[in-house]
């Protein structure tokens, strides 16, 4: 048997080295990131303080719990405590609307209760942060955070060790057996990071090409783990596979590869960066094949990172990975540029129907937990709508939330700006500042039955989940449903999106 000299589970589809073309491909490719993706000096530096300063607080804390705990004066003061980034962060592809995630290790006298309650009464005492919110039973628990206007993801991770240095390996395997299940899965986002890392032949082309991927899924509406589509760890994974398979192309050509091998990738086999190991519970598992387009991540235990994918998202994604892949062939010709690829969606001039959910409430502070709630059940009434009826074809929710802060100078202003509307002038001195992030989700029907098509079942159910949330409180929050028709679309949401390129709606696989 021959050596093994390349990084993945099979063999490169080309060696081949980049031509004079390629590179000068690269560098325009280069610019448009550039254009598109502006993180400045200051950016990084408050990105940096953020972490410094949360590395002060969580060893401070570290160092009280033990002193309430009664821990000798000598070992609480060398417990330490980590703070260690992940994510895009750690990946160098984050930009301006990334969150920071971050993990933070503590020593065994500090339990996750500890962290979860103690830890979350610091970070709200602090005057940069504005909101915490503590989310404890969740499958990997996580402490949201705005610092700075900044979010922050933090996951929280108890070793066995009396003492938490820079001495002590986090990659070690050995370091897993005596963990707590939620510990195992909060430490593997990092682990999944610094291995995405150390499996891409070239993280220079890799991290341009993920950059030009976000940028181009973002303005394509299919970013978004938590309604659907792919998330930045999916994007991440299916990105550095297509570097393993054209290990020494320059990145114009992985760019350029990556949307056709995604368009047409087999996904009743997984996407994978390695061979899984015969003891992971993924290995050989059913649960593998029941998803629509498997996206393993590469750490010990293995995560499906497409888990949230629908029938709806799983086409969409296709259909903008055949306009981009059209697209991309058109730039080889000398017919097309980079930024073409990145032209705005036309989401809200392709479909005859929306739900319009807007939700609304009377602080940021609120505003971030009840839209984040809101937020988390758009999937679920994603998936109820789609299994409605054989005539509904696609139900594609909006990415992301719209979010406004409208200042209003009477109640009856404030009023109807919790239904969408936006008062025509922007008052100095409001009354009071109502909040809202506006949710859409565009339906496709196929027969002429869509007149007969009763949604009111299950946005009931939707409205009736959400209002059940317990921190809600009908006197500070709305919600508000409307189902419009296409003429019916806010004006500010039309229009930059007249795309010159290849229009999606005429692809289909
Ligand atoms: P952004 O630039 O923040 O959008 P990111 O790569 O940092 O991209 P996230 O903040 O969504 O992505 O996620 C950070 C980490 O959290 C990555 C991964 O270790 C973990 N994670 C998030 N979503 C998933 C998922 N669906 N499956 C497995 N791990 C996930
Ligand atoms: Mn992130
Ligand atoms: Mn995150």
């Amino acid at each position: 048997p021959t050596k093994r000299t390349y990084l993945g589970v099979s063999e490169p589809l080309s060696t081949a080295l980049p031509t004079a073309a390629d590179k000068a491909s690269t560098e325009a490719l280069q610019r448009t990131v550039d254009k598109w993706m502006v993180v400045t000096k200051e950016e990084d530096a408050k990105r940096d303080q953020i972490l410094n300063r949360l590395e002060a607080l969580f060893r401070e804390f570290v160092r009280e719990i033990c002193v309430r705990k009664k821990v000798d004066e000598g070992l609480a003061n060398e417990a330490g405590g980590r703070i260690e980034p992940f994510g895009s962060y750690l990946l160098g592809v984050d930009d301006r609307d990334s969150d920071i995630d971050v993990v933070c290790v503590g020593p065994k006298f500090v339990t996750r209760e500890d962290f979860f309650t103690g830890f979350v009464d610091v970070l709200n005492r602090e005057p940069e942060v504005s909101v915490v919110v503590a989310v404890v039973d969740a499958f990997v628990p996580v402490v949201n955070l705005v610092f700075s206007g900044i979010e922050v993801d933090l996951v929280y991770v108890r070793v066995l060790h009396a003492k938490v240095d820079e001495s002590l390996d986090l990659f070690d395997g050995s370091l897993l057996e005596h963990l707590d299940e939620r510990c195992i899965r909060s430490l593997n986002g990092l682990r999944v990071s610094e291995e995405i890392l150390s499996l891409v032949p070239d993280v220079s082309t890799f991290q341009l090409v993920l950059k030009y991927v976000k940028i181009w899924a973002k303005r394509r509406a299919v970013y978004s783990n938590i309604v659907g589509f792919l998330g930045g760890v999916a994007w991440a994974i299916a990105v550095a596979r297509v570097c393993q398979l054209y290990p020494n192309a320059a990145a114009s050509v992985v760019a350029t590869k990556f949307f056709s091998t995604l368009f047409n990738w087999d996904w009743s086999q997984p996407l994978i960066l390695k061979h899984i190991k015969e003891h992971d519970p993924l290995y050989n598992s059913y649960e593998v094949r029941r998803h629509l387009m498997p996206i393993l991540t590469p750490s010990y235990p293995c995560m499906c990172a497409t888990h949230n994918v629908t029938s709806s998202t799983f086409q969409t994604t296709l259909t903008e990975l055949k306009r981009a892949l059209l697209i991309t062939e058109m730039i080889s010709l000398g017919s097309a540029t980079w930024s073409d690829v990145l032209d705005p969606s036309d989401y809200f001039e392709k479909y005859k129907h929306y739900i319009q959910i807007i939700v609304s409430s009377n602080s940021a502070a609120l505003q971030f937990k009840w839209s984040g709630l809101v937020e988390s059940r758009i999937r679920p009434l994603v998936l109820k709508l789609e299994m409605l009826s054989e005539s509904v074809e696609l139900v594609q929710p909006f990415s992301k939330s719209i979010d406004r802060a409208v200042a209003c100078k009477t109640m009856e202003e404030a009023a109807a700006a919790c239904t969408g509307s936006v008062p025509e002038m922007d008052y100095i001195n409001p009354i009071t500042t109502i909040y809202t992030s506006t949710f859409y989700i565009a339906l496709q029907f196929g027969s002429s039955s869509e007149k007969s098509l009763n949604l009111s079942l299950p946005i009931q159910e939707f409205v009736d989940r959400v209002k059940g949330w317990d921190g809600f409180d009908m006197n500070s929050m709305g919600l508000v449903i409307h189902n419009l028709n296409s003429s019916e679309i806010p004006q500010n949401l039309l229009g930059e999106s007249k795309s010159k390129g290849v229009k999606s709606t005429a692809i289909s696989k």
